[in-house]
């Protein structure tokens, strides 16, 4: 709620320096999306692999890498598509790093980021993503149909995080492309893969199922398969290492 609040006052101020217009300007707005959901649908191993820096639980991850580097290591490891964190008082990222990373690879990339308005779908777009997250946890139904179907008009492919059954139950609606099951806590960092167990029934197949969060062994992503999960949110066990793209290798066939 503290994340919520710092980021209203910081979509607030970047508005008025840049307006909704400036950001249509921008060269991205043309660039045809490439479809994340297809992506998973269409492979066997479904990793989505996260360039994340710091992080509220656990502090420092990793500084030294460079974006542009870990984005190549993920592309030529073969993941479906890579989540750059966006936010940067809490995880010590920025929209430079979804710019840099654009203009390193082709494959799909989110904007993982507290979206919790229009503006912020736009900028998505024009500093190149192909996917925002939407967190069920932040926003009420009417902020996830308007934001989702904003983000369909863009091209843009979305994934909706929930926790919990309140959540998803609010939640499902056409315009959402992929439904994600956060295995943390975000108000108690806890984390349990049963999480995503439990929920998957309740997840219509017409949506894809990703589990994030928590995964660090390719037996995981085994078990939660059985449970139809199609992609796997991971960041800190590839993060943590000097070379991201060699461990994500290492969980691709
Ligand atoms: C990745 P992990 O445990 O592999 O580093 O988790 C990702 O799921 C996590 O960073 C995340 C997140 C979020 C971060 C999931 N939902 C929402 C910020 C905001």
């Amino acid at each position: 709620d503290k994340i919520v609040a710092d980021k209203r006052k910081e979509v607030d101020l970047k508005k008025s320096l840049i307006t909704p217009s400036q950001l249509e300007q921008s060269v991205l707005m043309e660039r045809t999306s490439t479809s994340l959901a297809t992506a998973l649908r269409n492979s066997t191993t479904g990793i989505i692999a996260e360039h994340k820096r710091r992080s509220p639980s656990k502090s420092v991850i990793n500084q030294g890498l460079n974006v542009q580097d870990v984005a190549m290591g993920y592309e030529t490891a073969g993941v479906c598509g890579m989540s750059v964190l966006t936010d940067g008082k809490y995880f010590g990222g920025s929209l430079d790093d979804l710019i840099l990373a654009r203009a390193a690879v082709n494959m799909p990339l989110l904007r993982k980021e507290f979206i919790i308005d229009e503006y912020q779908i736009l900028e998505a777009k024009a500093y190149g993503a192909d996917v925002i997250l939407l967190i069920a946890a932040i926003l009420d139904r009417e902020e996830i149909k308007t934001f989702s179907e904003m983000a369909k008009s863009l091209g843009l492919d979305v994934l909706l995080e929930v926790h919990n059954e309140e959540e998803l139950q609010k939640s499902i609606m056409p315009s959402l492309d992929m439904l994600g099951v956060n295995n943390r806590n975000l108000k108690t960092f806890e984390v349990s893969l049963e999480t995503s167990k439990t929920l998957s029934e309740q997840i219509p197949d017409d949506f894809v199922k990703v589990s994030e969060s928590g995964i660090s062994s390719v037996e995981a992503i085994k078990d939660l398969q059985t449970y139809g999960y199609q992609g796997f949110l991971i960041g800190e066990n590839f993060m943590k290492t000097d070379d991201p793209g060699e461990s994500a290798k290492e969980f691709i066939n």
